[in-house]
């Protein structure tokens, strides 16, 4: 059975999603690295548990996966005779969690490294930010196992890197290396084999000190105002504008710039 937040019978494997605080990011790792971190059930309900714990004091969340391969997938050993009903209720767990990442309170950066395929490319494509070392490569293999994505990766892998691009790679089983991945735009970092989670944590770290209101008005308008008429778009982001302005940390931010103690604009190495 199942139910709209995952299959109801399942116990988080929390064992397999670690979490650790560093200030105000939480790192949240998937750690079953003996099956490149292939998403179980158990797994899947453990990212939607660390998610909803995470304390009001996190500002931003970095994702990683243990081992040489940020993510494999589906756990295809639980591929499973499912009725249609079932089947359903299954891709929706993924989307209820997903989507709880996605559109929670504050940025997910993903540091990816090796496979990030399948179901991995799914999850990554829910989070905000992508940073992709060196040997990181991005695939579908849905096609040639006989399924198709059921976590979303429909709706949110073609708004990356267009619906060319996602059929293409579901049709033919075309594997994108990290440097093909990234200018295709399936990540928008690209840094040497083994800097992807230090990457991701240098920019959590900045992400975190931006005023929350602004950091969640990004992540929650932007790809809403993409999906308006631009007529709801420029309402929206006026609603949104004048929220984040009044907050009064944003008053002591301009005020700080004005009286010269606040940072300016630099070019960034
Ligand atoms: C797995 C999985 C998995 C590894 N489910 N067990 N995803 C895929 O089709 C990708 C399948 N995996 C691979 O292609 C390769 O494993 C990798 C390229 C990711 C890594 O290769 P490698 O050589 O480092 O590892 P390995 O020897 O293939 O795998 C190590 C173990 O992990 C092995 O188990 P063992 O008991 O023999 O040690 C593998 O069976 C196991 N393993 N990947 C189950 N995915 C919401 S719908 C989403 C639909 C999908 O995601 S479909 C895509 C599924």
């Amino acid at each position: 059975m199942a139910n709209a937040q995952g299959p109801a019978s399942v116990i988080p494997s929390l064992d397999e999603v670690q979490i650790e605080y560093r200030d105000a990011v939480a790192v949240i790792r998937l750690s079953r690295p003996r099956k490149r971190n292939a998403i179980s059930d158990g797994l899947m309900a453990a990212v939607g548990q660390r998610i909803a714990e995470l304390p009001a004091s996190v500002g931003a969340v970095v994702l990683h996966g243990e081992g040489e391969h940020f993510c494999a997938g589906l756990d295809l050993s639980e591929l499973k005779d499912r009725d249609a009903v079932e089947g359903l209720h299954h891709s929706r767990s993924w989307f209820y969690i997903l989507r709880e990442l996605e559109q929670g309170r504050v940025p997910v950066i993903a540091a990816l490294h090796g496979a990030v395929v399948g179901g991995g490319l799914e999850l990554a494509a829910a989070c905000h930010i992508r940073v992709a070392d060196e040997s990181a490569f991005f695939a579908l293999p849905e096609g040639s196992r006989g399924i198709f994505v059921g976590g979303g990766g429909s709706v949110r892998i073609p708004k990356l890197v267009g619906t060319h691009r996602m059929l293409d790679m579901m049709l033919t089983g075309r594997v994108y290396n990290a440097t093909e991945g990234v200018a295709a735009g399936m990540a928008q970092y690209l840094v040497p084999t083994g800097q992807a989670l230090s990457k991701a944590l240098e920019l959590a770290e900045r992400i975190a000190r931006n005023a929350p209101m602004t950091n969640y008005a990004l992540i929650h308008g932007l790809p809403r105002i993409a999906e308006q008429p631009a007529d709801h778009g420029f309402l929206t982001e006026s609603m949104l504008a004048a929220l984040a302005q009044s907050a009064p940390e944003a008053k002591a931010r301009v005020r700080a710039f004005l009286e010269g103690t606040g940072p300016k604009v630099k070019v960034q190495s």
